[in-house]
């Protein structure tokens, strides 16, 4: 009645009229009024020490329908709206999507300050309001194209605030201007997420796509996430970008502590640092140097810095562990020179071993050595992952500081990933278990008792009907794409990276339709969906894209195949289309050459919506993997021992596994076919020579290495589907697991061991 009453009253204020008059738009405005009102009353969190999760990226998604359910309000509000003749789905999808990130580590930060606020603990983001995101995934001509992605329209959930701070460059200085989201908590109080910008950022300069003067700091800073680095301007935009969240958090955070009366010297007891991969690493000379400019030495602030941030690794990945050339921060940040080369000294007195020098000798400045040394905590993402960095990649720092080393898997939001994305698996749930399990996220196992049930388990199979059929409709209207709904469907979606090894995919879909054409059909129809972009640099993860797309065209106009086999990527994959597939999958492909990724977190939101797991043993499939146990989860692959070995021995050749079987090379081969060049047009047939060619002559991860074991697992899964009570078994047991996944107990952990709040 109260909630009703000032949806009223918020329409008349807004719009002088009744809430039924008001169109979609205005109803999305007066919600967010409501929503903001709401937020209002509640009290920010308190505690003795504070979390600031610092991070280049924070893919929070669309945020109406999370902040109505944290809210405790949003069946309510549905049911007020419906009786006004409104649909809040409909309304939901007027709000913009934040482009605030691009994969997993984007998503983690996200999930992260949502369990952070629920748990009541004091934390806040820090990270960049970019303008215009990553980009906008668009194809022509099979091919993907990059286009602004502007997310800020008058009705947003970022709120201006007087706080701005100076930070000094070499030749000038900006001023940094902070705008906040309020991070609500599930039935709990608020925290914020603080994104700093420029006032002169200028969305004018961007031509055709997303290219613009990369010179130009003052009107391109905020512009976008991940500029181009394919060329020195790019890298130091980067660079720019990287110290104005720094100093600017850093600044804010000395600030509170001095408005408190707290002795600077006493940061640590008050304040923990979580640097989300490298891009924040800066922070760590930056405060240093902050400290000093107010009279503390340079070895009290290394020792105070010391015991206040912690570092969380994401990738093994050498290329994604940033250096940075010293002449580079000469030129944009001399002033953190000085402290750099004192935290390399000191580095040196403790080990005198090349691997962990934070200056190598190419004058190369390592962010994640600088971590290491200086952060007190230092994790990984998923079990696997920690031991491959203690035993292999991160060896020589771990031989050094054991104890700093630990482990935290990965989490979701069930907030997000279950309760708004599934309503129907969410009320079915209830009915069965009750609500606990919505604060205790273990308690999803007792779902374990109706494994024998059998009108439990139709329901599940109908429920996940159901959301087929929701997905199959919004492809429709969105792209005008034609799905059977009676089809397995098959989810890849993720970052497109040769690691992760979509090309592998592509081989097995190749094969799907091969045997099609010779009349043997699979035992089930089946869909393959992808959801991916491609960084705009990345020539070959391009190329894949491209492949993938012909293939689309090929089987989906084919009569003869389509009954059986249809290909899908959808176009500018974000949060708000993974809100609609990940409740429609059957299959979750996870299928990243073992040891390469870290942990993965779509593998557990596909767990969470009754998808079944076709992986390897890598990041946390390996933890679904002993959870579920094997009758739950299709294994293939050779694991991260035998790669690991094939790159120390260099031993490993696609060509000779292309010379030696001649079923391997008929799929590669068909890359370059006659139909597949047809259908690329003139422009396309040197991308998908370009990536035939590497499979030949790299394949630097390995495709060929699992692709027939992958093959017949998949062909395996294809079988089990259709017996559906065994499935249905299958897939409650993965829902039943899936509690261990929370970002709740992630957060809870990295409390416990790390940040020691409260
Ligand atoms: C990802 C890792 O690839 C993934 O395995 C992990 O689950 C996730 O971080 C969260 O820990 N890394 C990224 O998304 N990295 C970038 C630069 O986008």
């Amino acid at each position: 009645m109260l909630l009703e009453k000032q949806l009223e009253t918020l329409s008349q204020k807004g719009y002088g009229k009744a809430l039924k008059e008001l169109s979609n738009e205005e109803v999305y405005a007066v919600l967010l009024h409501l929503v903001k009102d709401l937020t209002e009353e509640k009290p920010l969190i308190d505690g003795e020490r504070k979390v600031y999760y610092f991070s280049a990226e924070f893919l929070i998604g669309k945020l109406m329908s999370n902040n109505l359910i944290n809210l405790g309000i949003r069946k309510d509000v549905k049911d007020i709206l419906e009786k006004n003749g409104f649909s809040l789905s409909e309304i939901e999808e007027i709000e913009n999507e934040p482009s605030l990130g691009n994969g997993g580590l984007g998503r983690l930060a996200a999930c992260f300050l949502d369990s952070i606020a629920t748990l009541d603990l004091p934390g806040d983001g820090v990270g960049l309001n970019y303008h215009l995101g990553l980009f906008k995934q668009t194809f022509k001509d099979k091919k993907q194209y990059e286009m602004p992605n502007p997310w800020i329209d008058e009705n947003t959930w970022l709120n201006k605030t007087g706080k701005s701070y100076l930070v000094e460059y070499k030749d000038f200085a900006l001023r940094s201007r902070l705008y906040d989201i309020d991070v609500l908590g599930y039935k709990g109080n608020k925290n914020k997420l603080h994104l700093f910008d420029i006032d002169s950022v200028d969305e004018a300069i961007v031509k055709d796509g997303i290219s613009f003067d990369k010179e130009n700091v003052l009107k391109n800073l905020t512009l976008f996430l991940y500029p181009d680095d394919s060329d020195e301007e790019g890298k130091k935009l980067r660079l720019y970008q990287q110290y104005f969240m720094v100093s600017s958090g850093a600044q804010m955070i000395l600030e509170d502590l001095r408005k408190k009366k707290i002795d600077l010297r006493d940061l640590a007891k008050h304040v923990a640092i979580q640097i989300n991969d490298t891009h924040p690493s800066l922070i760590i000379p930056e405060l240093i140097r902050l400290m000093m400019k107010e009279g503390i030495t340079i070895k009290e602030a290394i020792r105070i810095v010391s015991k206040t941030c912690a570092y969380t690794n994401h990738t093994i990945l050498a290329e994604a562990l940033e250096k940075w050339p010293m002449h580079y921060l000469e030129e944009i940040v001399p002033q953190l020179i000085p402290i750099i080369e004192a935290l390399d000294a000191v580095a040196g007195e403790r080990s005198r071993n090349e691997k962990t020098a934070i200056i190598d000798k190419d004058q190369l400045v390592h962010m994640a050595s600088m971590d290491i040394h200086f952060g007190y905590a230092i994790n990984g993402v998923a079990a696997i992952h920690t031991d491959i960095l203690k035993n292999t990649e991160l060896k020589d720092f771990y031989d050094l500081y054991p104890s700093k080393f630990n482990n935290k898997t990965n989490g979701i939001t069930f907030r997000r990933w279950l309760l708004s994305c599934n309503e129907e698996l969410t009320d079915f749930i209830d009915s069965l278990i009750g609500e606990g399990y919505k604060e205790d996220a273990s308690k999803l196992d007792e779902l374990l008792k109706f494994i024998n049930d059998d009108k439990v388990l139709n329901e599940l199979l109908s429920i996940k009907d159901k959301k087929k059929a929701d997905f199959v409709k919004y492809i429709k209207d969105k792209e005008d794409i034609d799905l059977n709904k009676d089809s397995i469907f098959d989810i890849q979606i993720k970052r497109l990276h040769e690691y992760k090894r979509q090309q592998m995919n592509v081989l097995s879909i190749i094969h799907q339709y091969l045997e099609i054409k010779k009349g043997h059909y699979p035992a089930h129809p089946i869909t393959c969906i992808f959801g991916a972009k491609a960084a705009p640099a990345y020539i070959l993860a391009k190329d894949i894209i491209h492949t993938i797309l012909c293939l689309q065209s090929l089987i989906n106009n084919d009569p003869e195949v389509n009954k059986y086999l249809r290909v899908v990527m959808v176009e500018n994959y974000n949060v708000t289309y993974a809100e609609k597939i990940i409740p429609a999958a059957d299959f979750s492909e996870q299928i990243s050459l073992a040891s390469k990724e870290a942990s993965g977190t779509g593998n557990m939101k596909l767990m969470l919506n009754g998808a079944i797991t076709i992986g390897t043993d890598d990041g946390a499939n390996v933890e679904i993997h002993q959870l579920v146990g094997d009758e739950n989860i299709y294994v293939f692959g050779k694991d991260s021992d035998t790669v690991i070995a094939h790159y120390e021995n260099e031993d490993y050749s696609s060509a000779k596994i292309l010379e030696e079987d001649e079923d391997i090379r008929e799929l590669v081969d068909f890359i370059v076919s006659d139909e597949m060049k047809e259908i690329s047009g003139k422009d396309g047939i040197e991308s998908l020579e370009r990536l035939h060619h590497d499979l030949w002559t790299k394949d630097w991860f390995m495709a060929l290495l699992d692709v027939k074991d992958y093959i017949k697992t998949k062909q395996q899964a294809i079988e089990d589907y259709s017996n559906r009570r065994v499935w249905a078994q299958k897939m409650l047991i993965n829902i039943a697991k899936a509690g261990y996944f929370s970002s709740d107990r992630t957060i809870a952990q990295y409390n416990e061991d790390i940040w020691k709040l409260k």
